[in-house]
């Protein structure tokens, strides 16, 4: 019960590594707010995956809304915070954690997939950070938030050029935010996932070759889960974490440092 009582967002918070962060951080007691998209032209997102989530949570008798739409819209990230206090006082953590990889070639890559990976991944996690970081402020509280960077923020893939540079950017984010916001007693850290396997890389994950690849390169030798993440975050938005700010977590496997 690392989180009990705390009144947690979690952007993405439907599928994939979101949805085992929703799950974990209300079992360790925690009201969650599950911000997501209905539908998106990427392909990874279904319909009410979030109150699915919701529908979860409440088996588990504990507490949690779904708020629909867009991280590119800054808007959106003020009614997620607004929904957060509505229905549980306030906002003492967020896992900004929505995302999108559509794996493309570089050469032809059109400037509309790049702009709407930038603003989903990168200016989304803005938007959420800087939205509940004035909540947070005027409870006077602190707080913590922990967003999903990635392996990809420190090294590249050739069908990711779009890609990498937002997780990297998004690591950038949790350093400055650790800064500004660090005499408010709201700590910024991210979590690194390496190879986690999602609706997001299910096919690329499927390949035969890439999979026995990724499975040599990775010294403890499977394919994460997202749970694996999701403790991670627990970790780091709980006072476990309390001293800790401005830091990144590999949770990889040991496939960064792997060489050979
Ligand atoms: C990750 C990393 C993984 C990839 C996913 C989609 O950040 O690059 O290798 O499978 O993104």
């Amino acid at each position: 019960m690392l989180l009990q009582g705390k009144s947690v967002i979690v952007t993405g918070g439907s599928r994939g590594i979101g949805r085992a962060i929703a799950l974990a951080v209300s079992r360790h007691g925690a009201d969650v707010t599950v911000a997501y998209r209905r539908d998106s032209d990427v392909g990874y997102t279904c319909a009410d995956a979030g109150l699915e989530v919701v529908a979860e949570i409440h088996a588990m008798g504990r507490r949690a809304v779904a708020v629909e739409g867009n991280i590119a819209d800054p808007a959106y990230s003020q009614a997620v915070v607004a929904a957060a206090v509505d229905s549980f006082g306030g906002v003492d953590v967020v896992a900004s954690n929505a995302g999108i990889c559509p794996f493309h070639a570089f050469l032809d890559l059109p400037p509309a997939l790049l702009q709407q990976t930038v603003d989903i991944n990168l200016n989304g996690a803005f938007y959420i950070t800087q939205a509940a970081a004035n909540q947070m402020k005027q409870q006077g509280r602190g707080g913590a938030i922990v967003a999903t960077s990635s392996i990809s923020a420190l090294v590249g893939g050739s069908m990711q050029t779009h890609y990498t540079p937002t997780k990297a950017g998004v690591h950038s984010l949790m350093q400055s935010c650790a800064i500004a916001l660090g005499p408010l007693g709201i700590r910024c850290n991210s979590v690194m996932p390496g190879a986690i396997l999602t609706d997001m890389n299910r096919d690329d994950l499927s390949a035969p070759t890439k999979l026995t690849y990724f499975k040599q390169r990775i010294p403890l030798g499977r394919i994460g889960q997202p749970e694996d993440v999701a403790d991670c975050v627990v970790f780091l938005a709980s006072d476990m974490a309390r001293y800790v700010t401005g830091a990144s977590l590999l949770v990889d496997g040991g496939m960064f440092v792997n060489l050979q």
